[in-house]
């Protein structure tokens, strides 16, 4: 028996889990999304993605037709229907079926999937040796016009710069915002360490609120760094002690250099492979059990 994916409160063969082709979430990327982590039968921070879920739906002007609480149980039955222990999620909310034209009153009812599968870790020689990144021309989406904090599944402007770096022979991009100042990555959020403060772009310059961003941003706090959301710029990455990212799928990930221009000494730094640690812990305890 294949893994079986949840589409409105039903469960279909992987095969058989298909969605119209009048459904706005592929005529438009009218819709949000999560994407979420499971750890040994504990689904790390949940009541923290369904909320940003809502938040997203709630940007958007979207009604998620279920309660939090009944989302919350959707995802945990979906994870023991599949019997997977630790697993990748993908929430997936679309405006739902209407007609050809924009006007999302054509769709009367949002279509709620939810997708369980094993997880594809990233190769364990990048958090031992670190990843080397570049910058791209795409700036992030302006957040006056798109905001990034919204999960959309418009995901364009990430995959324009995903495309910049493969292009010049790198994995990751390094976007900026439209005035020039470090944003994140298409799938990450960027933190410096410096003199022991642990800095990160604030969120209202349009960046998406990372979960594993304000998971690492506690765990620095609680052991006695200076956790500071400030601007900072790529002379600030270049003369960084360490650097990192941090992300769902990749967990906290080392940045050894930015434009073939090495920071700190090369290697993962101390303080990042601590906060690493930490984090695995983490893991084993925030979250909702199943
Ligand atoms: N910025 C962007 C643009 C993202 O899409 C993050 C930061 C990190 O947020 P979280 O909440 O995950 O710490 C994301 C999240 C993938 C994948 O398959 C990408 C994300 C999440 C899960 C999987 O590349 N991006």
């Amino acid at each position: 028996m294949g893994l079986k994916v949840y589409i409105n409160g039903e469960y279909f063969e992987k095969d058989e889990a298909k969605i119209s082709v009048f459904d706005h979430g592929l005529l438009y990327g009218d819709g949000v999304f999560e994407g979420i982590r499971s750890y040994d039968r504990l689904v790390f921070k949940l009541e923290e993605h369904v909320d940003r879920l809502y938040e997203s739906s709630q940007g958007i002007m979207q009604n998620i037709p279920l309660s939090k609480k009944d989302m919350i149980k959707a995802v945990v039955e979906t994870l023991k229907l599949n019997k997977l222990d630790n697993a990748y999620i993908r929430l997936i909310v679309t405006r739902g079926v209407g007609d050809l034209g924009l006007d999302p009153r054509k769709c009367k009812f949002a279509s709620i999937i939810i997708i369980t599968d094993n997880i594809k870790l990233y190769p364990e020689k990048l958090y031992k040796e670190g990843l080397a990144i570049i910058t791209v021309p795409t700036p992030r989406n302006m957040p006056e016009a798109l905001n990034p904090q919204i999960k959309s599944l418009n995901y364009l402007n990430n995959i324009l710069a995903k495309i910049e770096a493969i292009n010049s022979g790198y994995e990751e991009a390094l976007m900026f915002t439209a005035h020039g100042y470090v944003a994140e990555c298409t799938g990450d959020n960027i933190f410096i360490i410096k003199n022991n403060n642990l800095i990160t772009p604030p969120a209202y310059l349009g960046i998406l609120k990372g979960i594993t961003r304000a998971c690492v941003m506690d765990i620095a706090k609680k052991a006695g760094m200076t956790v500071k959301e400030e601007i900072i710029t790529r002379h600030n990455i270049f003369t960084a002690d360490e650097c990192f990212l941090t992300g769902t799928a990749a967990e906290i990930i080392p940045v050894v250099c930015l434009d073939k221009r090495t920071i700190g000494d090369n290697k993962p730094g101390k303080i990042t492979l601590n906060l690493m640690k930490e984090f695995r812990k983490a893991t084993k305890t925030d979250g909702v059990k199943y």
